[in-house]
C-alpha cells in the first residue's frame, strides 16, 4: 500500500492533470449480483461476465468497495465496465492498478456527474484508487478480483 501510494505520488508529479483515458459510454447498464460484506465493512458486489457495475464515489469512499468479477470462462480474464458516479462535492477519479501498474480507469471529473471506463482484465487481484490529492489515504480505495 505504501509503495502504491508512493507510486501514485510520483505519477501525479509527472502528470499533474492526469491524462484522460478513452471513455466508453456504457449503454445497457443493468447490474449485477448480490451484495455482501467486504472484510473491511464496505460493500462487496459480484459482477457477471461482460456486465457493468456502478461505483459511487464520495468524500472519501467508494461503494461498493470490493468487486468480484466473474470471467466468461474460468481463468479466461474478463471485460467489465465500471461507471463511477461522483456523488461528492470534489472532483474524483477511479484508476485501476495491478501492483504498481495502472491498467485503466476514468479521468478526474467533477461531482454530480458519472463517467465510465471499460477494462479488460486477466485473472488476478487489482486495486482501485482515487488518485486525486490524498483521497486514497483518506479511504478512496477498493479491491477488484477477477477469478
Ligand atoms: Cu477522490
Amino acid at each position: 500500500m505504501v509503495r502504491l501510494l508512493a507510486w501514485i505520488s510520483r505519477e501525479r508529479e509527472s502528470h499533474p492533470l492526469l491524462r484522460p483515458s478513452a471513455l466508453a459510454l456504457v449503454g445497457a447498464a443493468a447490474l449485477v449480483g448480490c451484495g455482501g460484506a467486504a472484510k473491511d465493512g464496505g460493500r462487496a458486489v459480484t459482477v457477471a461476465p461482460g456486465r457493468s457495475v456502478e461505483i459511487v464515489g464520495d468524500e472519501f469512499s467508494f461503494d461498493p468497495k470490493t468487486l468480484l468479477v466473474e470471467p466468461a470462462r474460468a481463468g479466461g480474464g474478463a471485460s467489465v465496465q465500471i461507471r463511477l458516479k461522483n456523488q461528492g462535492a470534489l472532483a474524483h477519479n477511479l484508476r485501476v492498478f495491478e501492483g504498481g501498474r495502472e491498467v485503466g480507469g476514468t479521468p478526474t471529473f467533477e461531482g454530480g456527474t458519472t463517467r465510465s471506463t471499460a477494462l479488460s482484465l486477466k485473472p488476478g487481484d487489482y486495486r482501485f484508487v482515487c488518485t486525486v490529492g490524498n483521497h486514497a489515504e483518506r479511504g478512496m480505495v477498493g479491491e477488484l478480483t477477477v477469478r
